[in-house]
């Protein structure tokens, strides 16, 4: 090769290094890590009624004491800020702030995130706070949950509650994580909390679901001025298995399912006519002004990558929507490392999708505010070497920097996940964690990657060690 064919040592960091302002955080969830499931007036939500229902989790394991984050959060902020964490995502707890969803406002609830908020500050951390990551309170569950409207009205009063509170400190507001989800995986294929399966309660829940998003950001508007509010969306671009037309057909619904219903209306498109007439009978039901509410402008949007999926015709299926995505032994023989989650790990993928988004729909900004892997991680002497998360992570690292070669406006990065933790049906069979949770002891151990993670936030670069 050439001299001049040699990127200078200059040139080759302005490929891997990011912008001065990006933001490098960690994120986690109410329910996976706090515990204290029934502690200082929490009310139970519905993973709370989920996971003490035997048979639903792995192992019967359930949050009652999780990453016991509700006692340990000091010792857990002082962690993120020797890993060097500019931001830390989390969400609230909904039943520990009112107990029965609505009305009654448990002081010691807000206290505790009004404590950890200023632990954040203190420690140099922004946070981002994540309104609804799953656990909805069960008494609104037992009034008809996500499918009955009136859970919208809930969440609005909620959002003021905690904005009134936090709004003075916190910058940063995410509305909801994954209502996708939410609505299908806990209405309709029923393997969340609540556990329901039916595909009209799922959509309808999935309507709520944007609407009580877009009542949060006016109310955080009002309350929170200057705030930057956006909504999570966990997305993952839907390839053809064959050139096939029916995969193509397959493809083009698991698109529509997982990322179109959802980016479609939030970006004022109002919902997929494809889908709407595939759904039938069992579209949800849209007022008068909804589509609107939905639309309420954003900041930014919250993606959720963990890999891109490909699709298939199937003419019976267990998801019932005609398509299902290829299975781990299918994608290890196409070429894929897959983690422990049976997930291909697509790092271009990622590159991939955001330009997609940023192409599509033009949010003024994007965070990835999840990407990680699960691995099955062993203690040795004390350490974690979890070479392959490392690798995971750089690798993907390496395609956010690209995106932004090509135009994206990605602000920052959220690892999932800070802690190992309660891995939702799998119960704690999954880690996710760059820090390893011993669950008997409750000890934390630096595992390699955050090691990694720590430098990279250092240099503000992607390293390659
Ligand atoms: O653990 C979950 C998280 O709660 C939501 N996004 C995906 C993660 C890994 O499955």
């Amino acid at each position: 090769m050439q001299q001049s064919e040699q990127p200078t040592p200059s040139a080759r960091q302005a490929l891997t290094r990011f912008p001065a302002s990006f933001i490098w955080g960690a994120a986690t969830a109410s329910y996976q890590i706090e515990g204290a499931w029934d502690e200082d007036g929490k009310g139970p939500s519905i993973w709370d009624t989920f996971s003490h229902t035997e048979g639903n989790i792995l192992n019967n394991d359930t949050g009652d004491v999780a990453d016991d984050h509700y006692h340990r959060w000091q010792e857990d902020v002082a962690l993120m800020k020797s890993l060097g964490l500019k931001a830390y995502r989390f969400s609230l707890s909904w039943p520990r702030i009112l107990p029965n969803g609505e009305g009654w406002v448990n002081p010691a609830g807000l206290d505790f995130y009004d404590r950890l908020v200023d632990a954040l500050l203190a420690a140099g951390i922004e946070p981002f706070i994540t309104l609804y990551h799953w656990d909805l309170p069960q008494a609104l569950e037992d009034k008809g949950g996500w499918p009955n409207r009136s859970v919208v009205d809930a969440f609005a009063g909620y959002t003021e509650t905690v904005a009134q509170r936090l709004g003075d400190r916190v910058k940063y507001w995410i509305t909801l994580n994954e209502p996708h989800v939410s609505a299908y995986a806990g209405y309709y294929w029923g393997v969340h909390a609540p556990g329901v399966r039916n595909l009209s309660a799922a959509n309808q829940a999935a309507h709520h679901l944007l609407l009580a998003h877009g009542r949060s950001v006016a109310v955080l508007r009002a309350l929170c001025p200057g705030a930057q509010v956006g909504i999570t969306l966990n997305l993952g671009l839907a390839y053809p298995a064959s050139s096939m037309p029916a995969d193509r057909q397959a493809a083009r619904m698991a698109d529509g399912q997982l990322n179109r219903w959802f980016l479609d209306p939030i970006f004022g498109r109002g919902y997929p006519e494809d889908m709407l007439s595939f759904y039938g009978d069992s579209a949800p039901a849209i007022e008068p002004g909804d589509l609107e509410q939905i639309a309420a402008p954003i900041d930014f949007l919250g993606v959720n990558y963990y890999t891109n999926n490909f699709v298939r015709s199937v003419s019976a299926d267990v998801s019932g929507l005609g398509y299902t995505n290829l299975k781990a032994a299918e994608l290890v023989e196409a070429g894929y490392e897959v983690t422990a989650m049976d997930w291909a790990v697509m790092p271009d993928g990622l590159r991939e999708l955001l330009v997609h988004i940023h192409r599509t729909y033009r949010p003024p900004a994007i965070y990835i505010t999840e990407n990680g892997a699960a691995f099955e991680d062993q203690v040795e002497a004390g350490e974690v070497h979890d070479e392959r998360r490392v690798s995971f992570l750089r690798e993907h690292f390496a395609a956010a920097r690209r995106a932004i070669s090509e135009g994206v406006p990605l602000r920052g990065y959220f690892v999932w996940s800070l802690l190992d933790n309660f891995e939702w049906a799998l119960g704690y069979s999954r880690r996710f964690g760059i820090v390893y949770v011993d669950y008997a002891t409750q000890q934390r151990i630096l595992k390699d990657s955050a090691k990694y993670y720590q430098r990279v936030i250092r240099a503000n670069e992607v390293l390659s060690e």
